[in-house]
C-alpha cells in the first residue's frame, strides 16, 4: 500500500529551487572535508513524532491527518511500519529511532506487550532487508503508563523497578535483533517532585543499579550498541536526575558508569537547563562523552519542551562546529526528535519539516567546516589565552608552580594588560561566513 501518494522521491535541487519537496542545501553525496554530507550528518527520523504522534496538546485533541488513521490496534502498528519505510525511502534518510510503545501497542500484560513487539520487530526486520535505513537507536518508554507515576528505575515501589527492568531487558533484545547502533536512556520520570516524600539516595543508587544490570545483560547477549544518557532538567518531573551533561557526568562517574555511557544531547533540553545547545555539545566533547544528538529547537518565548524542527541557522552552525571538532558523531547521528506544529497537520508537512531540518544542518555543516578550515575561532581563542604560552602562564599549565611562587610573581606586578574580548566582531564574522558560504564570495 502507498501512504504518501502525492509525494515523489525527494532530491537535492540546489539553493534556488522553489520546490518545497526538494533539498536546497542537503546534498547527500557532496563531500565536506573528505566525507559525504550523508556520512557526517547521519540523519534519523523519530518514529514517535512522525508516525505515532497525533498533535494533541493539553488544550485540544489531535489534529494530525494521517493516511494510516483508519486502522486500529496491531493493524495500525503494521500500517505505520509500511508508511515509515516509504517515508524513509522518499526522504532518503539513513536512520530512524523508536521507543517500544511507538511501534507496538501495549497489551493487557507484559507478556502480551512483548508478543506485540515481537510481531512488529519481525516486520521491521523484514523491511530493513530491502532498505538502506538503519536503526540509530531504540529505547523503552518507562514514563507514559500510570504504573510509572512515581518513576521507573527510581520508583519508590520495587515491583515497578522490576517491571521497568523487564522492559529494558526486552528493549536490549529488540535493539540487538534490529542492529541498533546505540541504546538510549532518557529518564522520563527518573526524578522527583518533592523531597518531603523522597529517598533521593535510594533512588539514585537504584537508577545506577538498573544501568549496571542493563550493561551486564547487553554484554551477555552480545549487543554492542553504545549506551546513551539523554539529560533533561525538568518535565515531566520537577527535578530530573539527569539534569544536564555536567550533572549526568558526575552521576556516571560516581557509579562507575562513565565508560559505559556517552550522552545523547537534545537542543531543547539544553535550553531548558539554561544552557545553549553548543554548551552541552562542548561540555560532552571535551570529556569525550559526545555520543549522539536529538536535533530540534525550543521556542525562545516558551519554557517547555516544544520539540520544534531545527531551523535556526546560527545554532546549527555552532552545533556542527562542535560535532566537527569532535571528529564527527561516531555511531551517533542527528535524530529529529521534533514534531510538526499542531497547525501543520497534513502528511506533506512531515516532509516539509524534515527537509527544513536537514537543510538547516547542511547549512550549519558547510559554514562550520569553513570556520574550522580558516581556524577562525581557534585563532580567537589562541590569542585570548596567549599568556599561558610562556612565562608564568606556562609554569601554571605545566604544573611547575605553587602558591608561594605565584605570590612572589604577583607582588612584582605593576599593571595587568587586558585585551578586548571582541564578541561583536566575532559574531559579525560568523554572520559573514554564514552569508558568503552560499553567495560564493
Ligand atoms: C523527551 C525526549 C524523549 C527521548 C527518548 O523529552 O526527548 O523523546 O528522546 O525517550
Ligand atoms: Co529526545
Amino acid at each position: 500500500m502507498t501512504f504518501f501518494k502525492n509525494i515523489n522521491q525527494v532530491h537535492y535541487e540546489g539553493p534556488t529551487s522553489t520546490n518545497p519537496l526538494a533539498f536546497k542545501f542537503y546534498n547527500p553525496e557532496e563531500k565536506i572535508g573528505g566525507k559525504t554530507m550523508e556520512e557526517i550528518l547521519r540523519f534519523g527520523v523519530a518514529y514517535w513524532h512522525t508516525f505515532t504522534e497525533d498533535l494533541s496538546d493539553p488544550f485540544g485533541v489531535g489534529t494530525a491527518m494521517r493516511p494510516w488513521d483508519k486502522f486500529e490496534g496491531m493493524d495500525l502498528a503494521k500500517a505505520r511500519v509500511e508508511a515509515a519505510f516509504e517515508f524513509f525511502e522518499k526522504l532518503n534518510v539513513p536512520y530512524f529511532a523508536f521507543h517500544d510503545v511507538d511501534i507496538a501497542p501495549e497489551g493487557d500484560s507484559l507478556k502480551e506487550s512483548n508478543e506485540n513487539l515481537d510481531t512488529i520487530v519481525a516486520m521491521i526486520k523484514d523491511y530493513m532487508k530491502d532498505s538502506k535505513t538503519k536503526l540509530l537507536w531504540n529505547t523503552v518508554n518507562n514514563f507514559s503508563h500510570p504504573r510509572f507515576v512515581h518513576g521507573a528505575g527510581s520508583s519508590n515501589h520495587a515491583d515497578v523497578f522490576a517491571y521497568a527492568a523487564a522492559k529494558v531487558k526486552k528493549g536490549l533484545e529488540v535493539g540487538k535483533e534490529l542492529g541498533a547502533e546505540n541504546y538510549v536512556f532518557w529518564g522520563g520520570r527518573e526524578g522527583y517532585e518533592t523531597l518531603l516524600n523522597t529517598n533521593m539516595q535510594l533512588e539514585l543508587d537504584n537508577l545506577a543499579r538498573l544501568y549496571h544490570m542493563a550493561n551486564d545483560y547487553a554484554k551477555e547477549i552480545g549487543f554492542a550498541a553504545q549506551f546513551l544518557i539523554e539529560p533533561k532538567p525538568k518535565e515531566p518531573t520537577t527535578h530530573q536526575y539527569d539534569f544536564d551533561v555536567a550533572s549526568g557526568y558526575a552521576f556516571l562517574q560516581h557509579y562507575g558508569l562513565q565508560d559505559v555511557f556517552k550522552f545523547n544531547i537534545e537542543a531543547n533540553h539544553a535550553t531548558l537547563a539554561g544552557h545553549t545547545f553548543e554548551h552541552e555539545l562542548h561540555y560532552a566533547r571535551i570529556h569525550d562523552m559526545l555520543g549522539s544528538v536529538d536535533a530540534n529547537q525550543g521556542h525562545p518565548l516558551l519554557g517547555w519542551d516544544t520539540d520544534e524542527f531545527p531551523t535556526d541557522l546560527h545554532t546549527t552552525v555552532l552545533a556542527m562546529y562542535e560535532i566537527l571538532k569532535n571528529g564527527g558523531l561516531g555511531s551517533g547521528g542527528l535524530n529529529f526528535d521534533a514534531k510538526v506544529r499542531r497547525g501543520s497537520f497534513t502528511p506533506e508537512d512531515l516532509f516539509h519539516a524534515h527537509i527544513a531540518g536537514m537543510d538547516s544542518f547542511a547549512v550549519g555543516l558547510k559554514v562550520a567546516q569553513r570556520l574550522m578550515d580558516d581556524q577562525v575561532l581557534d585563532n580567537v581563542i589562541d590569542e585570548r589565552y596567549q599568556t599561558y604560552q610562556d612565562g608564568i602562564g606556562r609554569d601554571i599549565v605545566e604544573d611547575k608552580t605553587d602558591l608561594r611562587k605565584l605570590e612572589e610573581y604577583a607582588l612584582g606586578l605593576t599593571d595587568i594588560q587586558h585585551q578586548s574580548g571582541k564578541l561583536e566582531s566575532i559574531k559579525a564574522t560568523i554572520n559573514q561566513y554564514l552569508l558568503t558560504t552560499f553567495t560564493g564570495e
